[in-house]
């Protein structure tokens, strides 16, 4: 077997901020023991780890330099070309029964999965380094804040962790030295990088995660979607609050009235983008701020839905990333950030489709082989990516490290269709919002393997993320409803409806401010609106369209809803249902009747 990751070994002073808690100590050496690595390396977080183990990367091919000048602290990583993108069809929910995991998830029994899991980690890290990284998700004085302990023989891990999370001694101090407090015990290994071995596995009631044979962020980063979302939102259940796949997003008024708000997009929709949106000129003295991009967890407080981001750092699409569509996410990338299987330009610049200005003459693609505008394969993978800290981001809002959270408003759902959907809507009620989400469907994109542009029901964008039984989920959310006195009002956004010429009808990026800003007047109880058989749709003089170069016929189709085409969406939300079998709440089944029934002439 090649060795992939090469032991290092760090002078005095780094690699040795060994915690105080015993648990976490047996099992780092219980763990040791099975791998059997060259020596153990005690991640703190601190500047002069990360610069020693960047120093490390780039000696050992893991990282490349960029052009400092250009992009400053900033590096390029590839990952193997066999491992560019979750691998859901190896995703594993490991609970007792198989029930528990319910129909949407990959279900095999732990004992046996334990098993065959130390039989793949067994010596797993000779001659190699074990990084042991503790990391915290939350901001420091929340009480939705979790730790957890990520052991791993991937500096590039290590550095994207740094990023990705609060790692190092603050974790460890929330930890504190009580062997009993609850953190996540999480097992990473390169292996050998083989797609027959590659496997991300979680044992919800052991809060522990163990995933082998992958080196791409969503399946390695084991903070993010393993336990920000999976072990999360069973965590979640268990103890009444909500852990979301949601941007959430502060939008101010030039009086300075502020809303939050937190939105559900499936993977590469433009949540990044919608996070960090600016405003058109139209909308003078309006701001919105990021607090987060990717993931909401969220609890209620006095009524109200309070939410935290849980992450430190931002694991974004890069293709289509530029000055037009995301100025905010453009100047985050900028500086101190990693990349991931972009294109290499010659003078040591990163490259990517849709980035501003023409392509360069010639670059090295994301594999690493000579590229220009005349090759057929693309500069980038289309799922490449950037690893930004959220300090970068020039909107990021103020109060993104309050423990409390921040007031949510609104929630919104949205995914990729061509048709049928229309451009916004808000549901009757909580209960209706829940079907909304229930029922939400996207065509698919790079950001897992497999084909790209059909249509998939994704319930909340949750299906590859939801750690336990869909039904219970569902009644999840109808209970967190019961609980709520102020509910936030829920919507459904289609910003990718197409007209007969195949071309988008909206124009999509700041200009989606058009929408939020009816959802706003909506939650402040004067925004205009029609009953529909879906919800309540604007009409068009509700929305503010002033300067937008669009046509009236486009805002009539925007918002219509075709009786035809929702006949066949009303039958495809049946067939969903009836796939997952009787775990389908009554309630939902019941808002179903009344959609089908609301539809009949
Ligand atoms: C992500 C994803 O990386 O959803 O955020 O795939
Ligand atoms: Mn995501």
């Amino acid at each position: 077997m090649k060795n992939l990751a090469p032991a290092i070994f760090p002078p005095k002073g780094i690699g040795d901020a060994k915690p105080g808690n015993a648990a976490v100590l047996d099992w780092v050496n219980e763990i040791a023991a099975l791998t059997e690595p060259e020596n153990i390396f005690w991640c703190d977080g601190s500047d002069r780890e990360n610069e020693f183990l960047i120093a490390e990367s780039m000696k050992q091919n893991v990282l490349i330099e960029l052009n400092q000048k250009k992009v400053p602290r900033c590096y390029l990583h590839r990952s193997d070309p066999n491992d560019v993108a979750r691998v859901e069809q190896f995703t594993i929910v490991c609970t007792p029964t198989k029930e528990e995991a319910g129909p949407t998830n990959n279900w095999s029994e732990p004992r046996e999965t334990y098993a065959k899991l130390r039989r793949l980690l067994k010596g797993a890290m000779h001659g190699r380094t074990m990084f042991v990284i503790p990391y915290m998700m939350g901001p420091a004085d929340s009480p939705l804040t979790k730790v957890g302990c990520e052991i791993t023989d991937s500096k590039y891990v290590v550095l994207s962790m740094r990023i990705m999370t609060r790692m190092g001694e603050i974790a460890l101090k929330r930890l504190g030295n009580d062997p009993h407090s609850e953190w996540n015990r999480g097992v990473h290994s390169l292996l050998d990088v083989n797609s027959e071995r590659r496997f991300i596995c979680h044992f919800p009631q052991d809060n522990t995660i163990i995933s082998v044979g992958s080196g791409y962020g969503g399946n390695v980063l084991l903070s993010k979607k393993c336990l920000a979302l999976r072990i999360g939102s069973y965590l979640a259940r268990t103890q009444g609050w909500m852990a979301e796949h949601m941007l959430i997003l502060g939008v101010e008024s030039p009086e300075g009235r502020k809303h939050y708000v937190a939105a559900a997009f499936p993977s590469a929709c433009g949540k990044t983008n919608f996070a960090m949106l600016i405003p058109p000129a139209h909308f003078k003295g309006w701001k919105i701020t990021t607090v987060g991009d990717d993931i909401a967890w969220m609890r209620i407080r006095d009524g109200r839905l309070y939410a935290v981001n849980p992450e430190n750092g931002y694991f974004g699409v890069v293709p289509g990333t530029s000055y037009k569509s995301n100025p905010n996410a453009m100047r985050s990338i900028a500086h101190d950030t990693i990349y991931t299987n972009v294109a290499l330009t010659d003078d040591g610049d990163v490259w990517w489709e849709g980035k501003d200005g023409p392509p360069p003459a010639h670059a090295l693609d994301w594999r690493g082989d000579d590229w220009t505008p005349e090759s057929k394969e693309k500069a980038a993978h289309p799922n490449s990516r950037f690893t930004t800290p959220v300090r970068n981001n020039p909107a990021l809002d103020f109060d993104i490290e309050k423990g409390e959270g921040v007031p949510i408003s609104a929630i919104i759902f949205g995914g990729r269709r061509s048709d049928t959907v229309p451009l916004v809507y808000q549901a009757f009620d909580w209960n209706h919002g829940v079907y909304l989400g229930a029922t939400m469907a996207s065509e698919t994109t790079a950001a897992a393997a497999g084909a790209v542009g059909r249509v998939r029901r994704d319930p909340m964008a949750m299906l590859p993320f939801c750690g336990y039984n869909i039904g219970d989920y569902f009644q999840h959310w109808l209970d967190m409803g019961k609980r709520l006195t102020t509910p936030p009002l829920i919507f459904n956004v289609n910003w990718f409806r197409k007209g007969a010429d195949g071309k988008f009808l909206w124009p999509g990026f700041g200009e989606n401010m058009r929408v939020l800003k009816w959802i706003i007047d909506r939650c402040e109880r004067n925004g205009g609106a029609v009953e529909s058989p879906v919800g309540w749709l604007p009409s068009p003089h509700d929305l503010d369209l002033a300067e937008l170069d669009i046509d009236h016929n486009a805002v009539d189709e925007l918002l219509g809803l075709d009786h035809e085409e929702w006949q066949k969406e009303i039958a495809a939300h049946k067939e969903f249902f009836d796939s997952l079998g009787r775990i389908v709440p009554k309630e939902l089944q019941k808002q179903r009747e009344q959609l089908a029934t609301r539809f009949e002439p």
